[in-house]
């Protein structure tokens, strides 16, 4: 199948090469999976990336929670990633001023070096968009913003005339590819999508396929209904990595995603 088919209109008001990457990654793979590898040690995480790896579509990282992080041992997980295509994501949510995100971008993680992808909170402005797009810009590298438009957690900030903003600055940036939607809540989401409009992607965490509460103030909705509400990727966190088997996890949250998709666009 040809990405245009299954992706429709997004595909068609998508240009930016990291979209198309990521719509292309997950039409291969026949997956909307992004991977929230949030494990604590390097050779667990690595030994996750691996063995579910293909049936991915994103690998997303929370860097500074690794206890052991080594550079070296993070361009395994880079290359683990190109190995299968993948775009990798560090769910960074930056929230400071532009000049000082565009220091984070680098520091002791070196994040523009590697990621394909970061979140951001809009709380400061604008410019913290500008601060991570030039970030990249310094060391050559493409890259792209998720701002966070929705949360899946219990009694979050993000709602009203907030989210409305992020989502009006967001369409207009082109460093913003796309919003940080709430998974855990179809209709929530479906009212996202009907702000954010086609030419936007939306990705979505508070998923599982045993839909209800998880720990600490998590919310789980379906896979197959966050992406018939409009979600583009389901990111899966403990759904897949706390599983007894991750493999067939990962296996069964693709095929749930996939179909949905399919659904949708009705390829
Ligand atoms: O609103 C949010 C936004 C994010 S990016 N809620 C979230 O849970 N996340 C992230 O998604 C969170 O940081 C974690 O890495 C992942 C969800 O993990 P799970 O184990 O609950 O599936």
């Amino acid at each position: 199948m040809e990405p245009a088919e299954v992706w429709g209109e997004r595909w068609a008001a998508m240009n930016a090469p990291i979209a198309r990457q990521y719509m292309t990654a997950a039409t291969r793979s026949q997956s909307l999976v992004c991977l929230a590898a949030d494990r604590t040690k390097m050779s667990d995480l690595l030994a996750l990336v691996r063995s579910v790896g293909p049936s991915l579509a994103a690998l997303k990282t929370h860097v500074d929670v690794v206890e052991d992080w080594t550079k070296e041992g993070w361009a395994e997980v880079r290359a683990a990633a190109d190995e299968v295509d993948l775009l990798l994501f560090e769910d960074r949510k930056f929230a400071d001023i532009g000049g000082i995100t565009q220091k984070q971008m680098h520091g002791l993680y070196g994040v523009a070096e590697w990621a394909d992808l970061v979140t951001a909170h809009l709380i400061s402005g604008p410019d913290i968009v500008d601060g991570c797009m030039a970030a990249w810009a310094d060391v050559g590298r493409d890259g792209g913003v998720l701002l966070l438009a929705q949360m899946s957690s219990r009694g979050n900030l993000l709602a009203g005339p907030y989210s409305d903003a992020v989502v009006a600055h967001g369409r207009g940036h082109d460093g913003v590819v796309g919003f940080i939607g709430n998974g855990s809540r179809p209709e929530e989401l479906r009212d996202l999508r009907g702000r954010v409009g086609e030419g936007r992607m939306i990705w979505t965490p508070g998923v599982n396929l045993a839909v209800g509460d998880g720990a600490m103030g998590q919310r789980y909705g379906h896979p197959r209904e966050a992406v018939l509400a409009g979600s583009d990727a389901i990111i899966v966190g403990s759904g897949i990595h706390k599983a007894e088997d991750p493999v067939a996890a990962a296996k069964a949250y693709a095929e749930a995603s996939w179909q949905a998709l399919l659904e949708r666009s009705g390829a």
